[in-house]
């Protein structure tokens, strides 16, 4: 986002910038809180009433925007059945070969030794015990195959297996009355989810990729793999686990992503 300053002031809004704000709230509300609040229509002194923001310039749009992002995700939240599974496929429909995808280029992937690996966990959990990969291989381990949705325009199915997240949750005592749990992971790229959607039964701690050790481009040692979500709430390469009341956001979360992301 843009740094402004005494020196270096945001622009004012032309009608043509109070048009295309208008336009972008309109596709930021999806269709639950479009139908609540936007029965008589949008304007921009609306929208300023919306989001509790001022709006004479195109940082304050950019604020107000973000805030309904935002106000998506809680209605987002209320409206979400933690119950409902997604769908799973036949293995004759997996995506061959399944698409790399990341902030930078597969080459630029981290390398790490899966010997020396140890994953962390903080926050408010019962047991702070450090995981190597084995002892998380010992866990109940589970195989899904399921459509993964990135918003850049495109979608996969792949086969993932690994340990539920309920039931690691549950081994390192996490207080699932929490509000999130965020990811940490190997490449600065940060996320975090809602206690419903961790405790989701196909939300699965992914340790391999179609029967073989998760690859080092899909993420190893280990991606959060929910088919609920789209693809950028799904972490790869996670170092560190943690469960909070603080809201962690994310990578693209802070960089106005809507923070539910729900497939
Ligand atoms: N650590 C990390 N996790 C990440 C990303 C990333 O850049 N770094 N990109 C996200 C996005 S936008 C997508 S679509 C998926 C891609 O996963 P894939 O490479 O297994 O297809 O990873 C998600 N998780
Ligand atoms: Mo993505």
């Amino acid at each position: 986002m843009k740094i402004f300053s005494r020196s270096n002031p945001a622009p004012m809004l032309s009608a043509s910038d109070q048009h295309a704000l208008l336009k972008d709230a309109r596709a930021l509300l999806t269709p639950p809180a479009r139908r609540l609040f936007l029965g008589r229509g949008l304007t921009v002194g609306g929208l300023a009433m919306l989001t509790g923001c001022s709006i004479t310039n195109s940082e304050e749009a950019d604020q107000a925007l973000m805030k309904i992002s935002r106000f998506n995700d809680r209605v987002q939240g209320w409206l979400f059945d933690p119950k409902a599974l997604a769908p799973t496929y036949p293995a004759s429909m997996i995506t061959q070969p399944f698409p790399f995808n990341a902030f930078y280029s597969e080459e630029e992937a981290p390398t790490i030794d899966g010997q020396g690996f140890f994953l962390q966990v903080s926050g408010k959990v019962a047991r702070r015990d450090i995981w190597s990969l084995e002892q998380l291989s010992a866990l109940p381990q589970e195989e899904q195959i399921t459509r993964h949705i990135c918003v850049e325009g495109w979608s996969a199915i792949g086969r993932w297996g690994g340990v539920r997240f309920s039931t690691f949750l549950e081994r390192i005592g996490a207080d699932t009355t929490a509000r999130y749990v965020g990811f940490k992971c190997a490449d600065d790229y940060f996320t975090s989810i809602d206690m419903p959607t961790a405790m989701h039964p196909q939300t699965l701690l992914a340790l391999t990729y179609d029967g073989a050790t998760l690859p080092r481009k899909y993420g190893f040692p280990m991606k959060l793999r929910m088919p609920t979500k789209l693809g950028y709430k799904n972490p790869k390469h996670i170092v560190e686990i943690y469960v909070t009341n603080d809201y962690p956001g994310g990578y693209w979360e802070d960089q106005g992503y809507n923070w539910f992301g729900g497939s």
